[in-house]
């Protein structure tokens, strides 16, 4: 079942040549931003790794195929369609064996990712541990994946903060997964800046940052590392505005019943609409801004392996 893989030749040749690649969720685009800022924002997350010398790998699933790279033609399909499944790890051997379109998660993406030996990725915010969960059971499979994704880094703005965030960062912990700020020592709080929550490890560059995965790698810890960046200053949504927008969201998903994967749309939109565009615009900021973060720390860290390795064609999460 070779066929079941389709590599973007672009990305076939970056990985071949040892040079920095960074895979992209599609979740996003398909689930988590309205049409046409979704397109906007995925091209942009796009052009964003392409400006710091690394190549984009969007990743989804069309008609079946696992794609790992995807043309403009077939990027703006995905934004546009509103028919892409949302699937974590678990529902892409229903995608694959239905031929179905699929938008992926963070878990689907980095599984597949780190199966073609790519070993950065940029999201917006992590799925976690939701709000109800004590009663729930609502935790997200992103977690179970960051503790197995074998030193993946993840570039992202905190845990979406739909989320029960204290409680999704003891769960990380749990799981052995470090989490990083990026010029930071708290953790950002998704479209605003900050949670309130210290972090232990922090990095003042995207060298600093591919040091510190260099060694989670030579320790061949088996979680992911994640590295947490701040929405930009100019674009975040101030946290009355997000408080507001959030309880009644949360109401209203309670009073729908709104359960599973649902969950995390439909609270994202609410909040998109209760705060008259500002949540969409710090959404998108934070994507671009950590997609370029993510091509910076992809080139750093090839160079890093390169230096270590004396060769190329080792990279990512296979090396050693
Ligand atoms: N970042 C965003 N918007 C999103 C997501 C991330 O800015 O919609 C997606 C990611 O794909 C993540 C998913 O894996 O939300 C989590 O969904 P759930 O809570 O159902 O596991
Ligand atoms: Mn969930």
């Amino acid at each position: 079942m070779a066929d079941i893989y389709e590599i973007a030749a672009e990305v076939k040749e970056a990985l071949a040549e040892g040079r920095a690649v960074v895979a992209l969720e599609s979740t996003l685009v398909a689930q988590g931003l309205p049409w046409p800022a979704n397109l906007e924002t995925a091209q942009g997350a796009e052009a964003a790794v392409r400006a710091a010398g690394a190549t984009p790998a969007t990743i989804a699933v069309v008609a079946g195929r696992i794609r790992v790279g995807l043309s403009a033609l077939e990027l703006e399909h995905l934004a546009r369609a509103g028919t892409f499944l949302k699937a974590g790890r678990r529902d892409l051997s229903q995608a694959v064996a239905r031929r179905l379109d699929a938008a992926t998660t963070v878990s689907a993406t980095l599984w597949i990712a780190r199966g073609q030996g790519i070993g950065v990725m940029a999201t917006g915010g992590l799925g976690g541990v939701h709000r109800e969960a004590a009663t729930t059971f609502d935790v997200s499979n992103d977690l179970d994946e960051l503790a197995r994704a074998d030193g993946a880094l993840v570039v992202c703005s905190g845990i979406k903060s739909i989320l029960d965030m204290p409680a999704t960062l003891d769960a990380l912990e749990t799981r052995g997964v470090p989490v990083v700020g990026y010029q930071t020592s708290e953790l950002p709080a998704f479209l605003t800046r900050s949670s309130g929550l210290a972090l232990e490890a922090r990095v003042e560059s995207a060298d600093e940052a591919a040091a510190l995965v260099h060694a989670h790698r030579a320790l061949r810890l088996p979680a992911a590392v994640i590295l947490t960046q701040p929405v930009p200053e100019a674009d975040a949504l101030d946290a009355g505005a997000m408080d507001d927008a959030l309880a009644s969201a949360l109401a209203e998903a309670r009073h729908q019943r709104i359960s599973g994967k649902a969950v995390t749309p439909f609270l994202l939109d609410r909040i998109r609409q209760a705060t008259e565009g500002r949540g969409l615009r710090a959404n998108q900021a934070l994507i671009l801004a950590n997609a370029r973060l993510a091509g910076d720390v992809a080139v750093a860290l090839a160079a890093s392996e390169d230096f270590h390795h004396g060769k190329h064609g080792q990279h990512g999460t296979k090396s050693k």
